[in-house]
């Protein structure tokens, strides 16, 4: 269990990264705003507690990888990395602009602590699988964690990999499920429904568990459990909200990509001015 301090540090990190993200794509006017938000907890946990990193060297051979196959979701990957120290919070102005080292999709050959490229939804989960054969050919004790969102796992290359992960006792992959039941135009259970996704994990051989995805001190402890699991790899099935933590986004029914209207920019100054003060209360509990 985490301690209090730990917690409290951990919601100040979460308010930055969801602070930044929407600064970084009021200050574009449009942007995959949606995704983004949906998984800040989640991200918050992996590299504000959980994930062996170095900000100092991005490419240290002993890290944690993280393969954020939901690619759009950049924009609060860059604030993540940017507020551990990986490049300078300054870099966010440029995400998405002309030779930008932040593209609007991850990509390892750009950006400073981005391991894997992604965007083409399906492929991380067999980018991460090799990199997790790759760990344990070199036996080296690191954990690979991947996120996918559900209107992904609709891709038939998941559910090849959820297949081969087991069959090749990966129990260094914990795989972390976006379900925030929506996809590009539509929610997931009209467009393709995926039924429990839980059970479908469960009977390819993973261990699964479910969590409040906007809750971090569950999201924490169901990945420490994870990473005790021997023989098998894990799932972490996270029910979350499209455009978590922001009111009005969650609020909005076509809200995977937003093309900002003057009254969307103004929306959004209102949420960064609320995380603002929410974060400015969080810097005085102890
Ligand atoms: C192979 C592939 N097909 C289609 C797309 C276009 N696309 C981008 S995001 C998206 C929806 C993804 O939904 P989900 O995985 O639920 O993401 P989230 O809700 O977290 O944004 C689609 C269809 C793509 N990037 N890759
Ligand atoms: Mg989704």
């Amino acid at each position: 269990m985490l301690k209090r301090q730990e917690l409290v540090e951990l919601q100040r990190f979460a308010t930055q990264i969801r602070l930044e993200t929407l600064k970084e794509i009021k200050n574009l006017g449009f942007g995959h705003i949606g995704g983004a938000l949906s998984i800040v907890e989640t991200l918050a946990v992996l590299y504000g507690k959980v994930m062996k990193i170095n900000p100092l060297n991005p490419d240290w051979e002993e890290r944690d990888w993280l393969v954020v196959s939901k690619g759009h979701a950049g924009p609060a990957v860059y604030a993540a990395l940017a507020l551990k120290g990986f490049f300078p919070l300054e870099d966010l102005m440029t995400l998405n602009q002309p030779r930008t080292k932040l593209p609007s999709h991850c990509d390892r050959n750009l950006t400073a602590g981005i391991d894997m490229t992604t965007g083409s939804l399906g492929q991380g989960i067999s980018t991460a699988i090799g990199i997790a054969l790759g760990h344990r050919l070199d036996r080296r004790e690191s954990f690979v964690y991947l996120i996918v969102g559900d209107g992904e796992i609709n891709e038939g290359q998941i559910w090849e990999g959820a297949l081969f992960a087991p069959n090749h006792q990966l129990d260094n992959l914990i795989l972390l499920v976006d379900n925030n039941k929506k996809q590009l135009d539509g929610y997931t259970k009209d467009i393709n429904d995926l039924g429990v996704i839980s059970e479908k994990f469960r009977s390819f051989g993973w261990d699964v568990d479910e969590v409040d995805g906007s809750n971090l001190g569950e999201i924490y402890q169901s990945i420490h459990r994870a990473r005790k699991n021997k023989g098998k790899p894990s799932a972490i099935i996270l029910d979350t909200i499209k455009g978590q933590g922001v009111k009005f986004v969650e609020e909005t029914l076509a809200n995977h990509h937003i093309k900002f209207s003057e009254t969307e920019d103004e929306l959004t100054q209102q949420a960064i001015e609320k995380l603002t003060n929410k974060l400015e209360k969080l810097q005085g509990v102890k």
